[in-house]
């Protein structure tokens, strides 16, 4: 299992920090979500065998919010 941070810009209030964790949580491979909003982060743990970060990264931007990293 690998654990990832990943900065997130654009989320205002619980709502979008739900969004942001049920995009991630929805990629396959993704084990363990937690979105921050004080933070804009999301901590990620995932089988690095079957999600891979760019997937993790591209739901972010699916969901209408913008990776930093
Ligand atoms: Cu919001």
């Amino acid at each position: 299992m690998v654990q990832e941070i990943i900065s997130i810009e654009g989320m205002m209030c619980g709502h979008c920090q739900m969004t942001v964790e049920k995009a991630i949580r929805a990629v396959k491979g993704v084990q363990e979500v937690k979105v921050s909003l004080d933070n804009k982060q999301a901590e990620v743990s995932y089988d690095p065998g079957i999600a891979d970060p760019a997937a993790i990264r591209s739901a972010v931007t699916r969901a209408g919010y913008k990776v930093m990293d």
